[in-house]
């Protein structure tokens, strides 16, 4: 079913078959047995997507370029072909066990919204450009938004290339390897506005029966590491008295965290990642490495989760007679968006008759790092049971429809002077 914007001077209309079906194909990249979506950063799964989507840019008469992180930039001109340009998008990368839309919703949407502007052979007065943002995800190349973060002046491209994952490979290499390296000159300078539409990964549009939610920010993320070092033992004659178990210390960390959630309403605080050594049956585990993943709405709040957590260390040493190392290597602090971008979305959900909520969001996204430079905001359609970094995830073709149509009113609106 296709969802027209309001008539004002354009008769652009998202066609939902056409977005859904773009969904669906790129979706089949990096498939997995489970129905999910399996697209690390700068993988060759990646470099198949990017291929697609170039085509795709190509096929809608964009002029595409990629700079000197991988970020993919299709755009297409304005009557004033000189005025900064309206810019829209997301990333393509997946974490490891992911759905088919986290990302690739905002990505696809903002290619159906200049298809739709082709087949209405519609001008804006600005220019828009798409935008498909090198590792959002920050799994395989920590940290999150890095690409994003380096064209908005968070991080020097060094710091992004000396990135390593898990096999030590570097971003930088990785980047090369998969015929992404760009130009920084063709890295996005300004932007008159960024809109990036992105399915809110939690349950609240559900809750509350909202069509579309209007983000007024992205909260606090704080990640890092606590390593723990005990004394690994054989696990048969050593006495569980004599034991300093690095394991066991280290499970005392990860429930004293959830107990934090308790403690500070609001607070968020995930242990995903957990590296055992020796990682052998008949030892006593030496060393633990967790990975920390704090969220909050405020910078105190998230504050005082860091102090805390680093109270809960030291007592756990100490209890335990372990080493505790807990040391942050990645904050974003939270960021409120733009007035005159939520209200171009919120003009935009209103013409088309959709109910709204207005609301935060828990995850990072690159319009994080765009809104500390330029006005920015997003906008968010449902996730059925509120699921994401899930092979379950799932969002209905009506509500990615009614998503892009937002996109779309929202992006015209913001082009148009
Ligand atoms: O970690 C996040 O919130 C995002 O999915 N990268
Ligand atoms: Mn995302
Ligand atoms: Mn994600």
């Amino acid at each position: 079913m296709a969802l027209s914007t309001r008539r004002m001077a354009t008769t652009a209309v998202i066609n939902g078959e056409r977005l859904w079906s773009a969904l669906m194909a790129m979706a089949e990249i990096g498939r997995t047995p489970a129905g999910g979506v399996r697209r690390l950063a700068l993988s060759d799964e990646d470099r198949r997507a990017r291929d697609l989507l170039v085509e795709w840019l190509r096929e809608a008469g964009c002029a595409v370029r990629v700079d000197d992180l991988g970020n993919i930039y299709g755009r297409r001109d304005g009557d004033d072909a000189g005025a900064t340009a309206v810019v829209c998008g997301s990333h393509l990368d997946t974490v490891p066990t992911g759905g088919r839309f986290d990302g690739v919703l905002g990505v696809l949407a903002a290619l159906e919204a200049v298809r739709a502007m082709r087949d209405a052979d519609l001008r804006t007065h600005r220019p828009v450009e798409v935008v498909c943002w090198t590792n959002e995800e920050g799994v395989r190349f920590a940290p999150a938004m890095l690409a994003s973060g380096v064209v908005c002046g968070r991080f020097t491209v060094d710091e992004a290339y000396a990135a390593r994952d898990q096999d030590g490979r570097t971003f930088g290499e990785e980047l090369r390897r998969i015929g992404y390296l760009g130009k920084p000159e063709h890295r996005m300078r300004s932007a008159a506005a960024y809109v990036e539409l992105h399915v809110e990964q939690g349950p609240t549009l559900e809750e509350e029966g909202a069509q579309v939610g209007i983000v007024e920010g992205v909260e606090g993320i704080s990640w890092g590491w606590a390593d723990v070092t005990g004394r690994a033992a054989h696990a048969g004659p050593t006495p569980v008295g004599d034991r300093r178990d690095a394991l066991v210390a280290a499970s005392r960390i990860v429930l004293a965290l959830r107990a934090l959630c308790a403690e500070l309403p609001g607070v968020r605080a995930t242990v995903g990642r957990c590296e055992v050594v020796p990682n052998a049956i008949n030892v006593i585990p030496g060393a633990v490495r967790l990975s920390t993943d704090l969220r909050a709405r405020t910078a105190d709040l998230l504050a005082t989760a860091s102090r805390r957590l680093e109270e809960v260390c030291a007592a756990v040493a100490r209890d335990d007679r372990v080493e505790v190392r807990a040391r942050e290597f990645w904050q974003s602090p939270p960021t409120p968006f733009h007035p005159a971008v939520l209200s171009a979305v919120a003009d935009a959900a209103r013409d088309l008759g959709h109910t709204t909520l207005r609301l935060w969001a828990g995850a990072g996204h690159d319009a994080k790092y765009v809104a500390d430079r330029h006005p920015a905001g997003m906008i968010f359609v449902p996730s059925s049971g509120g699921l994401s970094h899930n092979e379950a995830e799932w969002t209905s073709k009506d509500d990615c429809v009614r998503g892009a149509s937002v996109l779309l009113g929202a992006v015209l609106r913001l082009a148009a002077a």
